[in-house]
């Protein structure tokens, strides 16, 4: 009897726990390799200590640190954008800003400051028959009324559209001076079906130079019939994006119900949406054809289901706690948790919910200078928390 015990043991190999969460809502789907969900549950070391810079923030969305240690916050639905100091105080809105559509999940929304004395920011743009994300530059002049001059919109995404849905809008410095900035699908089925389509912005990184002129090197760049601005396409809404210590962009997207993924950006690859998805439409019914896998479409590194709803990722540099190094860390909206992944070879080996307790949105983070996180909450009253590891 001992030895058919044994053997039985020995036969099923013990399934590490991962987090603790709802059923999936597809359980049908099964990964494309192992640990591509549901990861092993791992318990930080590392202790922090949480501390609440601000509130008082109108849907803060976006956060950019300026040379000096302030912080630049876009604030979605007021259409602003604001000067915070490391001891909570906030400017007035800085003025010189375009109009912006602050409906729905439209509003004033990503933010960079690469370092060449400009600040990027993202909006959607109302236009004539709808809008558009766009992305503008200016330069910040300072003072009590601070403003923002010789400002020139760069980008403007296309076709518009009459949607208040899925724009996308992170901005991303890449090391070799271009930028990247996510675009969404729209949501409504006629931006959903453009995520395939090379002649529309829908469901797109982009990549531009700084000025907004197109990058010789990219990828449709000559190629009728396509927008030569497009680096990746099938995503459906990414407000979450960074890179790693490589250069490298990651990105994380919202799937419909289940679907959400973590995927590593490649020039002209196909992230699938919406011929594939873990998810399926909030109906309950199959979206298209109720596939996970095709030819010439990438799997994601990661993917939830039920969803953590991503929004801001940043991927720690280990200044402040080594163990981190290397880890992603991804705001939750609906998970109202910051999600911790472990990556090993760039695949996920742990998954940990941090911040739990708080029961708040995260919208956006974002690695200080310092070495904390710095993370921005979804609410009207927003707050910025610094998340100091110990
Ligand atoms: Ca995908």
């Amino acid at each position: 009897m001992r030895r058919l015990a044994l053997a039985v043991l020995l036969a099923t190999p013990a399934i590490a726990a991962p987090v603790p969460t709802g059923p999936a809502n597809v359980p049908e789907f099964k990964p494309a390799f192992a640990g591509q969900t549901r990861a092993e549950a791992v318990v930080s070391k590392t202790a922090t200590s949480v501390t609440e810079i601000t509130g008082g923030l109108n849907a803060p969305w976006g956060l950019a640190f300026l040379p000096d240690g302030r912080m630049l916050v876009t604030e979605k639905a007021a259409g602003t954008i604001r000067i915070i100091g490391q001891d909570g105080s906030k400017s007035a809105p800085i003025a010189g800003t375009p109009p912006v559509n602050a409906k729905g999940q439209m509003g004033m929304m990503g933010i960079a400051v690469p370092g060449d004395g400009k600040v990027y920011w993202s909006y959607s743009e109302p236009r004539e028959g709808g809008n558009g994300l766009a992305v503008a530059r200016g330069t910040l002049v300072d003072g009590p009324e601070p403003k923002l001059t010789g400002v020139e919109v760069i980008f403007r995404m296309l076709p518009t559209l009459e949607s208040n849905y899925h724009a996308g809008g992170r901005i991303v410095a890449a090391r070799d001076g271009t930028l990247f900035i996510t675009l969404g699908e729209r949501s409504i089925l006629p931006g959903r079906m453009q995520a395939q389509k090379l002649d529309s912005d829908f469901g797109k990184i982009v990549r531009i130079n700084r000025d907004g002129s197109i990058p010789r090197d990219n990828p449709l760049v000559g190629k009728a019939g396509t927008r030569p601005e497009i680096w990746s396409w099938g995503h459906r809404n990414i407000l979450a994006a960074t890179l790693d210590a490589k250069g490298r962009l990651w990105e994380a997207e919202h799937g419909a119900k289940g679907g959400d993924e973590l995927n590593l950006v490649v020039k002209a690859k196909d992230y699938g949406w919406p011929t594939i998805t873990y998810g399926e439409e909030y109906s309950g019914k199959p979206i298209g054809d109720g596939l996970t896998q095709a030819p010439g479409m990438e799997q994601p590194v990661y993917y939830w289901d039920p969803v953590i709803a991503p929004s801001g990722m940043a991927i720690y540099s280990g200044r402040l706690a080594p163990e981190w190094r290397g880890n992603v860390f991804i705001g939750g909206l609906g998970s109202m948790a910051l999600v911790r992944l472990v990556l090993k070879n760039d695949r996920v080996i742990g998954e940990e919910r941090l911040l739990t307790d708080r029961k708040q949105r995260i919208r956006d983070v974002v690695e200080g200078p310092d070495g904390a996180l710095w993370l921005l909450t979804d609410a009207t009253d927003g707050k910025l928390l610094r998340v100091v590891p110990k």
